[in-house]
């Protein structure tokens, strides 16, 4: 699994680099060096690339030509970058490092960090909504849409802020997964909802890996909750017991450590569930919720 993630983030990586240059686009006028060269270290800095994976594996599986999906997977990960930039300025969590590199306001400074995920969030939906390969403008609508819902504030942004007031204050499971499904979840959702659309899946199909999507978000924010307890600064690339230090509220403070596993567990195989009507074509799909649930970093 490991392998092929990191193949595939070679190729994605391909894609985004060619989106990212200072080259004008119809109806630019003009692209700063600076905010190019922010943009490019928020974005190249050893991300996983885990959504736009989730959803160039779901369209493929499906039938889909895998170049077909590359564009969206990029406006995901733009997105999904643009976010953690905002997450890691001083008036949020305020993060000297990111993946093991200086996060974007300390390596430039707070106003290029904030422009920088401006223009990553813009770009996103550029790509997106313009022509691509395979994709007709029903389904560039469609997809518009739904990332804007994801990522909105209904979805991610609505999240961190219900997150933001959480902190210190006292809340139940349910409250704290409302608010980690909405910040951390959505956007995995989406990874898979659209992977989903382009691969064409019927009904039956859509709903169960939108239902996966759910379940596996939850799983990978109770895996980055086990990991601020768990691992190392080494091992993370950025500060570790940030959560506790900060009294912000996430299910393994709720519990023991052992129950916060075997909650870990019973989702990984909630989410496998979801998946039997596909059989082996699924198989890597399976492999990702594994993935999750005993990734180190
Ligand atoms: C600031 C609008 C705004 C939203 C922020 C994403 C987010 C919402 C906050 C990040 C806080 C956080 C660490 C959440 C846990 C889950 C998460 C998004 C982890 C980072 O994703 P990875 O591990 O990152 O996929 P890489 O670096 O691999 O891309």
């Amino acid at each position: 699994m490991l392998e092929r993630l990191n193949n595939f983030e070679r190729a994605i990586n391909k894609k985004l680099d060619s989106f990212l240059t200072e080259s004008n686009q119809n109806f630019e006028i003009f692209r700063p060096h600076k905010l190019v060269s922010a943009m490019r270290h928020a974005v190249f800095n050893g991300g996983k690339r885990l959504r736009p994976y989730l959803m160039v594996e779901i369209a493929s599986f499906l039938g889909a030509n895998k170049k077909s999906v590359f564009q969206t997977a990029c406006a995901l990960e733009c997105l999904h970058c643009y976010s953690l930039v905002h997450d890691d300025l001083p008036a949020m969590d305020n993060d000297d490092l990111r993946r093991g590199k200086l996060t974007v306001h300390r390596k430039f400074d707070e106003a290029t960090a904030i422009l920088t995920g401006d223009a990553l969030l813009t770009l996103s939906f550029d790509l997106i909504a313009s022509d691509q390969e395979n994709l007709n403008s029903d389904m560039r609508v469609e997809l518009t849409m739904l990332l804007a819902r994801a990522a909105g504030l209904g979805g991610m942004v609505g999240g961190q802020i219900l997150d933001l007031e959480a902190e210190g204050r006292t809340l139940n499971q349910n409250q704290i997964h409302q608010f980690q499904s909405m910040k951390t979840g959505t956007l995995i959702r989406f990874a898979c909802e659209a992977g989903a659309i382009i691969g064409q899946a019927n009904k039956n199909e859509r709903a169960a890996l939108v239902k996966y999507g759910e379940i596996i978000g939850l799983a990978f924010q109770l895996s980055d909750d086990l990991l601020d307890v768990l691992s190392t600064e080494e091992n993370l690339g950025k500060a570790v017991s940030k959560d506790h230090q900060r009294g912000k509220k996430t299910i393994v403070s709720l519990m023991k450590l052992e129950s916060a596993q075997k909650q870990m567990k019973n989702l990984i195989s909630q989410a496998n569930d979801q998946l039997k009507n596909f059989g082996e074509r699924a198989r890597v799909l399976n492999e990702i919720s594994q993935f999750i649930g005993e990734r180190k970093a």
